[in-house]
């Protein structure tokens, strides 16, 4: 029996883009439409349905729940703040106090106002500035009621691939341009990470706790040859471990919120930067279960992983952790999966506070539309009605008792 502290946090994690519907203001719907891929439309309207989905998270006896907010509700217009928006997202989360459910907010969760966008977007000096006002209005608003906050959610993955990969808008293909991106990004928490402990202080408030969601894989070389293990390091430094790292020395992380979902077997054909970047086993040498979006399942890597995050002295919470399946059974086998690799890990004296599944709801999975499952809850689109998973009432069990049985 594996029994975890009585303070865990336990709970799911949601995104706003992904599920309150009709973000017309954002970048993300200026580009659905041009682009003409799946449209996010109006998701699982839970900008209308937050209370009856917060009733499912009660029931499901999450004692925490990560949100994030929309900066492009809040500031529709470049410096023209909604107070009406800033109201909803108060009440969104008193609605989750009144529930004791504690908050964890993300103030920038990929999608940005379009007028950012028009401007420049995240190229930008200036966008570091725009961000710090957004952040000021929201957080003094909030502050009263939210101990933790992501500043940024998984800035490799938005870095990557809207400038990178150029999937996601602004869909540039540029290591030079990404690096500004890059910059900006790591300047904006640092700088929005003082600035909230700035308030917090004005307002005689005790110190939040911040951090960014940090996303990472596990890398393992393909082969135990020199050059699959060189690369496989040389991600994990990268890909996973640099930006904790430069905001650790920052001294601007106060835990680290850690995304974990899968593993990518690096086998690299030859030496060059972009094999050492890029190159990955194409045979399926070392097969594992798969997601419906064909990522391996591997909860050993998460393990792995939270030992080479014990260096920080950090406290870490996972703030997402999840699997798009069709298949109950598999989500459910790959909580508890992780679930004990987190115990593990703990046992061996990394200090986890807390577990949120990614996510609360079926959602939209960005380019892939609505087809990925994630949810412990699953939606129905055409009806929005919403039916509880049993992985998620197993999950609810654990989420009460604290207690991981033996399988
Ligand atoms: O849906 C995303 C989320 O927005 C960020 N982390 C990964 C999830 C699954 O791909």
């Amino acid at each position: 029996m594996m029994k975890f502290p009585q303070d865990f946090l336990w709970g799911s994690a949601t995104s706003a883009y992904q599920v309150e519907g009709d973000n017309v203001n954002s970048d993300w719907w200026q580009w659905e439409k041009e682009v003409g891929k799946e449209k996010s439309g109006s998701a699982c309207r839970h900008y209308e349905f937050y209370e009856q989905d917060f009733d499912l998270a009660q029931s499901l006896n999450h004692n925490s729940h990560r949100l994030s907010i929309e900066w492009a509700r809040i500031e529709p217009e470049q410096g023209k703040f909604s107070q009406e928006a800033l109201g909803h997202y108060l009440e969104v989360i008193l609605a989750l106090k009144r529930r004791n459910i504690e908050p964890i907010v993300t103030l920038h969760h990929f999608t940005n106002p379009r007028w950012l966008f028009e401007r420049g977007g995240w190229e930008e000096k200036e966008s570091v500035v725009y961000f710090l006002r957004y952040c000021d209005f929201v957080v003094r608003a909030l502050a009263k009621h939210v101990r933790y906050w992501i500043t940024i959610n998984e800035p490799t993955i938005y870095i990557s691939h809207a400038y990178i990969f150029g999937a996601w808008p602004p869909q540039v293909k540029s290591l030079f341009r990404s690096k500004k991106v890059q910059n900006n990004l790591i300047q904006a928490h640092i700088k929005a990470y003082r600035q909230i402990n700035k308030i917090y202080k004005e307002l005689n408030l005790a110190s939040p706790f911040i951090s960014i969601s940090q996303y990472t894989q596990s890398y393992v070389a393909c082969r135990n040859n020199f050059r699959d293990r060189f690369a496989a390091s040389f991600r994990n430094k990268y890909y996973n471990l640099a930006i904790i790292d430069t905001l650790a020395r920052h001294k601007a992380l106060d835990f680290i919120g850690l995304n974990y979902y899968s593993r990518q077997l690096v086998e690299l054909k030859r030496w060059g930067i972009g094999n050492l970047a890029w190159d990955v086993c194409q045979n399926s040498h070392h097969p594992v279960k798969k997601n419906s979006l064909g990522w391996d399942i591997y909860p050993q890597g998460l393990l792995d992983l939270l030992i080479k995050l014990k260096k920080y002295r950090l406290p870490i919470i996972i703030t997402e952790n999840g699997i798009c399946t069709s298949d109950d059974n598999l989500r459910w086998e790959y909580i508890y999966s992780h679930l004990r690799n987190i115990y593990l890990a703990m046992e061996k004296g990394v200090d986890v506070k807390g577990y949120l599944y990614w996510s609360l709801l079926d959602n939209f999975e960005w380019d892939k539309g609505f087809a990925p499952r994630f949810g412990l809850i699953e939606v129905d689109y055409n009806t929005q009605k919403r039916t509880v998973r049993d992985s998620a009432r197993k999950f609810s069990i654990i989420c009460k008792t604290g207690i991981l049985a033996n399988e």
